[in-house]
């Protein structure tokens, strides 16, 4: 007979019993099926007026950067206009958006911080 028809799947064939052999059960792998979360970047935006020791300050602060990359980060930003301080989950990100312009603002500074998809 012509093999015109392509050839139907094959049954499924018994599957093992999750049995390692020894009297003891074995738990399947499960396929994953969670995705990793969405994350978001913490940006901060360059100003003229937010002195630099306090763009410094808060990177240690709030984003737990040493000096040096504190400081590294704000010249970036001061140079190029803007620069992230980190990438958390949304809520996280949310938060560090808040707290760093409530500080700001408590300060008298205009610093802009804002939350981006990563
Ligand atoms: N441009 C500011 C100054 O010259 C310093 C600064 C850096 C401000 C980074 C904001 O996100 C900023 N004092």
């Amino acid at each position: 007979m012509p093999e015109d028809k392509p050839a139907l799947p094959a049954p499924p064939t018994a599957r093992p019993l999750p049995n390692d052999g020894q009297g003891a059960v074995v738990l399947e792998r499960q396929t994953q099926k969670t995705e990793p979360p969405r994350m978001y970047q913490v940006v901060l935006l360059n100003d003229d007026y937010t002195p630099m020791e306090f763009v410094v300050m808060i990177l240690q602060e709030y984003f737990n950067h040493d000096l040096e990359t504190s400081t590294q980060i704000m010249l970036k930003i001061h140079h190029e206009g803007r620069g992230v301080c980190g990438v958390f989950t949304k809520d996280v990100a949310a938060t560090k958006v808040e707290s760093v312009s409530t500080a700001a603002r408590r300060s008298g500074h205009p610093l802009q911080c804002i939350l981006e998809a990563a």
